[in-house]
Formats: structure tokens, sequence, C-alpha cells
């Protein structure tokens, strides 16, 4: 049986949470990650030398990076429909989830660790304010884009691209700061919540 180690609460192990439910994949999981198990143990890092969570096992095949393994369980366990095998569809469903994990992801990562972590390594005034403002413009790159599909991140049709940005989003609502009005992001937060593994795993509480 596929085995994820990681905390529930992370953020990244909920990407793989969320797709097993999509996919009505059975596994187990191990708590590993800060609070729980380290990630600096030889036994993980013998998995994983980034010593992050979320690492798969399924069998002897072991894979590492969250958006790499909700790729992977898709093309192994589902159909076309959260990971079209049609070139193109494919490419813009691999668009936003290179775009999720690469410059939405790096501009919070001040501005989410001082309000709702309390981390007192990110308390720089000036450094929250431009961790904010580009958040926010990204946010607005999402809000023109959900605006224009009126539906799901790729287009008409939910896809792996919305589990990545979908727990992006929870974090944004989330995370205590003021916000621009997105109603296109509201929309589709709304939207996510009629799915029962966004419930579980993404807005469930936990930014
Ligand atoms: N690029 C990695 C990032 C993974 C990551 O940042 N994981 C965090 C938790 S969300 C982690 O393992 N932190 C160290 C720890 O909890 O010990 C991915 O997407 O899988």
């Amino acid at each position: 049986m596929l085995k994820i180690l990681g905390k529930a609460s992370s953020i990244n192990v909920r990407k793989v949470l969320w797709t097993c439910a999509e996919l009505d994949l059975s596994f187990t999981r191990e708590d590993w990650g800060a609070g729980f198990q380290s990630t600096s143990e030889p036994s993980f890092l013998a998995l994983n030398p980034n010593a992050m969570v979320p690492v798969i096992q399924d069998g002897n095949f072991v894979l590492w990076e969250s958006n790499s393994i909700i790729r992977y369980l898709a093309a192994q366990y589902g159909d076309a429909a959260l990971y079209p095998a049609e070139p193109r569809a494919r490419a813009r469903v691999d668009q936003w989830l290179d775009w999720q994990a690469s410059d939405l992801n790096r501009s919070w990562s001040y501005a989410f660790m001082a309000p709702a972590r309390q981390s007192p390594a990110h308390q720089d005034a000036a450094s929250i304010d431009a961790s904010r403002r580009a958040w926010d413009g990204y946010m607005g790159v999402l809000e023109q884009q959900l605006a224009r599909t009126g539906a799901y991140v790729a287009g008409d049709a939910f896809t792996l691209a919305d589990i990545a940005i979908g727990l992006s989003v929870n974090r944004w609502f989330a995370t205590p700061c003021a916000k621009p009005d997105m109603p296109a992001v509201q929309a589709y937060y709304d939207r996510l919540n009629q799915r029962e593994g966004y419930r579980l795993y993404g807005r469930n509480g936990t930014a």
C-alpha cells in the first residue's frame, strides 16, 4: 500500500492527501516534520536528502517534491481527468503547478510566517510589506485567470493544478492580514469547498 511520510498539517503533505481523496486511493501515513519525527534522522534523509516532507513510498518506488508526487499519483492511478494526456492541456496544468511551487510559494514565505506562525525571525515590517505586496500581486494574476475561466485554474474542469492552488488560496484567506477584494478567487474558494477532499485536507481550519 502507498505510504505517505509527513505531518497532516503541512500544506505540501495536504496536496498528497487531497490527491489521494480525489483518486479514492488508500494509504498509510507517518507523522514526520517539525513537531514530530525529525526529518534529519538518517533513515529519513536516505529517502529525501532535502529533509523535507512529503515523501511517498509506493512499493520500492520513493518520491519527494509535492507537485511531482501528485503528478505521479494521477498518472499512475487516475484517468486523464485530473492530469490530461493531451500535451497542450497537460502543459496548461503544469504551468500553474510550476507557478504555484515557484513564484506564488516564494512570494508568501515571509508574510505568512509573521502573523500566522508568529515567527520571531519574520518581524521586519519592510520585509512583511514587500512579501504582502508580491503575494497580493500573484493573487491578482490568479483572480484574472479565474475571472476568465469562471471555473477552475486550467479551464472548465478540475485538475491537479486546483489541488496545489486551492491549498494556496486557503492559506491566503486563512492568514490574518488585510486583503484586496478578489471576487473570482472568493467564488473559487467556495466552489472548491464542494469537494470532500478539500473540506478534509484543504479548507479545514489549517493555513
Ligand atoms: N518543495 C517541497 C517543499 C516541502 C516543504 O517545504 N516541506 C516543509 C513542510 S510544508 C518541511 O518539510 N519542513 C521541514 C519540517 O517540517 O521538518 C515540496 O513541495 O515538497
